[in-house]
């Protein structure tokens, strides 16, 4: 197998555990032979290097690193990954991309270099492209401090989320949903408005394959409930996993909010457009070292989230069925554009079938500064 290859699988199994660290994939290759193999762990475990630093033990010497990402050079929670390479005699190194983190920015790559140490980015575009993907969310929010915040919805291709009755089980095919599923995994967080939990009550955890997966992800979940109008009963609040409800002050009359389990957080946020402070939301997430978060409706919330500029990224999966109606909703709501020329026209789009279905993704305009030149 393609050593970045396994080592981009590696990395998969990190993504949506260690924010705010990046999910990191490392391979060592001894003789054509794979000796030791690793993954980012949540803060303050190993780094990925490291740990398939420790699986490879006295086999590491000499041997040939494959990682997603350019190996740290400072003192975080861990000491610097170069460190521990140079000191187990690794004889070269093949990293995907640079580490955007400005305190490494290259420089982990120039220390193992002037210590004759062989670095080399072989890496395909592919591989590149997905090493990238892989740390996105983290590199928005080491610029920002603010996570990568996704909408993500299905629609038909007239450009409706449910009938006008409210049925919308289901637009897309089970490829997408599966798809949505495994993206969902990865994710560090997962958002919903109030709007969208009375419609459909979803459980909103990640199930690849039809099943729940060991660890409840995404990690958080995070209903936007400004006016508390959601019942305890709800299924997102009984499934295992961190919840967040956010409401807005002023709430002695949010009387459904109690009778809830442990696993259940309330956060009270001034008011503001389209519900609660939305601003504060965002910035209270990239606090918590949330470094991407997928809003997956409804209309009201992407479309409030859309009017003040907090979507950075757009994910539409589109199905080629026609639901018609005027009283049909469509995917985003808010006050929207008045003039078609100052309307957001997505940057960097992509085109992808997944059977009978089209995902459309792109960014916002004036929301790429996180990624890299060389990614452009
Ligand atoms: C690596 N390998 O697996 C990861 C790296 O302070 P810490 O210990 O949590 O370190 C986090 C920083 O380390 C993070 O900002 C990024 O620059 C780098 N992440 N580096 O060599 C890894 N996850
Ligand atoms: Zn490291």
């Amino acid at each position: 197998m393609e050593y970045m290859e396994r080592a981009l699988e590696l990395a998969s199994h990190a993504a949506g555990m260690v924010s705010p660290r990046p999910p990191v994939g490392c391979v060592l290759v001894k003789d054509g032979e794979i000796v030791g193999e690793g993954f980012t762990t949540p803060s303050p475990g190993p780094h990925a290097e490291v740990s398939a630093l420790r699986e490879a033990g006295d086999r590491a010497r000499g041997s040939h690193a494959y990682t997603t990402l350019e190996p740290c050079n400072h003192h975080g929670n861990t000491p610097p990954c170069t460190d521990a390479l140079l000191n187990a005699g690794v004889a070269t190194v093949t990293a995907a991309i640079q580490d955007p983190d400005p305190r490494v920015d290259g420089n982990g790559i120039r220390r193992l270099k002037s210590a004759g140490i062989e670095v080399t980015n072989h890496a395909s575009g592919e591989h590149t492209a997905r090493a990238w993907d892989l740390i996105e969310g983290f590199a928005r929010l080491t610029k920002t401090r603010r996570p990568l915040v996704i909408a993500k919805y299905a629609m038909s291709l007239d450009g409706k989320i449910a009938t006008r009755t409210g049925d919308s089980q289901w637009i897309t095919s089970e490829i997408a949903r599966e798809r949505v599923h495994r993206q969902r995994a990865q994710a560090d967080a997962i958002m919903v408005g109030s709007g969208t939990v009375l419609a459909d009550n979803p459980r909103l955890t990640a199930r690849p394959g039809g099943e729940p997966t060991d660890i409840p992800r995404p990690r958080l979940r995070v209903l936007v409930d400004t006016t508390g109008q959601i019942p305890p009963s709800a299924r997102m609040f009984w499934e295992p996993g961190a919840v967040l409800i956010v409401y807005a002050t002023r709430s002695e009359d949010a009387g459904p909010l109690i009778g809830l389990p442990d696993n259940v957080e309330k956060l009270e946020l001034p008011s503001g457009y389209g519900g609660v402070d939305l601003v504060m939301l965002i910035d209270e997430m990239g606090s918590r070292g949330i470094g991407t978060v997928i809003v997956e409706g409804g209309g009201r919330l992407i479309g409030s989230l859309i009017d003040l500029g907090l979507i950075d990224k757009i994910e539409a999966y589109i199905a080629p069925v026609i639901i018609g109606g005027v009283e049909a909703p469509g995917p985003v709501a808010g006050e929207g554009t008045e003039k078609l020329r100052d309307a957001p026209r997505l940057e960097r789009v992509t085109t992808q079938s997944l059977g009978p279905d089209t995902l459309i993704t792109g960014y916002v305009p004036g929301h790429t500064d996180h990624i890299p030149e060389s990614n452009a």
